[in-house]
């Protein structure tokens, strides 16, 4: 070997060991980040309960700010979910839970009224008879539960947007939620407007061209196809209109305000 050759070969090693060194200092580094992270996160106060509960502060802020950011890159008010024929809705529909709405408890099903509660505390009473007056709008879509199951159904009713309509509702939906309770107010839901305005949600009374039965939440209920199982609260009681997040009963319990699909 030269002596030219010697310093070149003995160059390439020394870069080799300084990458070496790089790279392990690089995964040292993310090691301890890694569990220094963890413990931060670990060590975080869980959140107050109230609107949302259950879960660890920065959790709760990185899931509020993917939501923002998901609304704003994919959320549109003119993208609809899937539809599917008549002949694929499920005959029988699946029945999930029946907070609110027990069997056990004394509802009077012919005394219902729909109650709508405006931001500046006006109330109007709406029946049954007044909403099958409005157009009907029908949907066979894919419902989908949380727990990890999903049907196409399909069901009958009033578009919200066309009942806010019909009922002169507009300067409410420049509010940012819409609220739903039971009648004996022990299920909840709060929704964004612009899913509540979305053209596929409605004002249930009808399953499979029949109107509902008890346990699918007659006589009226929520069907939001851009949303997961448990904001479609059955057997509405009250609708509200608020900037303020209104209550909702699995966000309080840890699960995501948004529930959206
Ligand atoms: N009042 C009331 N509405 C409710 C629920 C409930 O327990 N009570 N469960 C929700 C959940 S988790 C799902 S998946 C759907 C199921 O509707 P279904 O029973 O008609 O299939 O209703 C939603 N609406
Ligand atoms: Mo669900």
């Amino acid at each position: 070997m030269t002596k030219k050759k010697v310093k070149q070969s003995l160059t390439i090693d020394q870069k080799i060991n300084r990458r070496t060194f790089i790279s392990f200092g690089v995964f040292g580094a993310a090691v301890a980040g890694g569990v220094f992270g963890w413990k931060w996160l670990y060590n975080s106060p869980d959140e107050v309960k109230g609107i949302t509960g259950g879960q660890r502060v920065p959790l709760r802020r990185a899931l509020n700010k993917t939501e923002i950011a998901v609304r704003r890159l994919f959320y549109n008010e003119n993208h609809l979910v899937k539809t599917y024929p008549k002949s694929m809705a499920a005959k029988n529909v699946r029945y999930n839970s029946d907070i609110g709405i027990e069997d056990n408890k004394p509802f009077d099903i012919a005394a219902w009224k729909l109650e709508v509660k405006k931001q500046n505390g006006e109330t109007l009473n709406v029946t049954l008879a007044d909403l099958k007056a409005l157009p009907k709008t029908e949907i066979v879509f894919d419902f989908k539960c949380v727990e990890g199951w999903d049907q196409i159904s399909y069901w009958g009713g009033v578009r919200l947007i066309d009942f806010i309509m019909h009922y002169n509702l507009h300067d409410q939906t420049r509010l940012q939620y819409v609220g739903m309770e039971t009648p004996d107010k022990t299920y909840y839901v709060g929704i964004d407007m612009p899913s509540a305005i979305h053209p596929q949600t409605l004002l249930a009374y009808e399953v499979n061209a029949k109107p509902l039965p008890l346990d699918h939440g007659a006589p009226l209920r929520l069907i939001i196809p851009v949303k997961y199982g448990i904001k479609n609260l059955k057997r509405i009681g009250t609708i509200s209109f608020s900037n303020a997040r209104p209550r909702d009963y699995w966000a309080e319990l840890g699960y995501d305000y948004y529930s959206g699909l």
